[in-house]
């Protein structure tokens, strides 16, 4: 049975993060994707490529979650980008009354490219109703400082540090994204039990090509888990999958360029068979 996997999430009109690259992820692990819109974020390239983003109404949530559930359980979902605080109760709702196993949830709180901040009403109502839900929640490095109330993150001691407090909140692991934002030469991740810190280190490669990095990983991981690897498992083969991605990264626009979601799997040699 193909493994059935869920996003509810934001959709990014320009294609590289949100529902895009979650499904696009899911279709390279080989598993079924399912999508629940919670908001739509589009660019204005007459304004700079601002961003809005456009909150989807909570019934409309609902009725898509009553879509996608008619079949009962799935094998894993996922959170990206939530709406309002409705969606994230009904979101809550849907994993408690079908007792939803391998949670993934990404705190997003703001694009690439804004400063803004999601709202902090949002971040809270996450944190209450979804994080203790989650068998592991993945944020970089500006959402740890955030979740864990300790601001500015510079060293990996203090990754440390604000891991334990995103621990209490609720989720069974958390993988900290150090990123491009940690100033140190490797790309380092930092991944955490509750009991057992482990480090995965990665070259740092620059490239502007990056959007989408972040969901793609938290998409990697969920369906890593609904196909049966650890968790630990899950995130080491999720960033093999993003580090190739982020390599061949794709300008999309004058504004932005995208991670290439099939690079791991070459998927632009597909059906070149004519
Ligand atoms: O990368 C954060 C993100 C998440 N979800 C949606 C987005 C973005 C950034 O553009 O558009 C829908």
């Amino acid at each position: 049975m193909i493994k059935k996997v869920l996003t509810v999430a934001g959709s990014d009109s320009s294609g590289g993060a949100g529902i895009q690259a979650d499904l696009k992820t899911f279709e390279e692990y080989g598993t079924f994707g399912f999508s629940a819109l919670t908001s739509i974020v589009t660019m204005d390239p007459d304004e700079g490529w601002s961003h809005l983003v456009t909150p989807i109404a909570a019934e409309l949530v609902e009725k898509q979650l009553k879509t996608i559930f008619a079949g009962g359980a799935l094998d894993a979902m996922k959170t990206g980008m939530l709406g309002t605080i409705e969606a994230i109760e009904i979101t809550r709702a849907y994993i408690d009354k079908f007792a939803m196993n391998n949670i993934v949830i990404d705190p997003v709180m703001a694009c690439k490219g804004t400063s803004e901040l999601l709202q902090p009403e949002n971040v809270a109502a996450m944190t209450r109703l979804l994080l203790p839900k989650a068998t592991i929640t993945t944020p970089n490095l500006v959402e740890a400082g955030i979740l864990s109330g300790l601001g500015d993150l510079t060293s990996v001691n203090q990754m440390k540090e604000a891991a334990k407090k995103i621990i209490d909140l609720g989720p069974k692991n958390v993988v900290i994204k150090g990123g491009h934002r940690l100033k140190a030469d490797k790309a380092i991740d930092l991944f955490y039990d509750g009991n057992k810190f482990t480090i995965f280190e990665d070259e740092l490669f620059s490239t502007d090509y990056n959007h989408g990095a972040g969901c793609t990983f938290a998409a990697a991981v969920t369906a890593g888990l609904a196909k049966g690897y650890s968790v630990v498992e899950a995130v080491a083969l999720a960033k093999q999958f993003v580090s190739a991605a982020i390599k061949n990264g794709q300008k999309i626009n004058p504004f932005l360029g995208h991670v290439w979601h099939g690079a791991y799997n070459h998927a632009e040699s597909r059906m070149n068979n004519k």
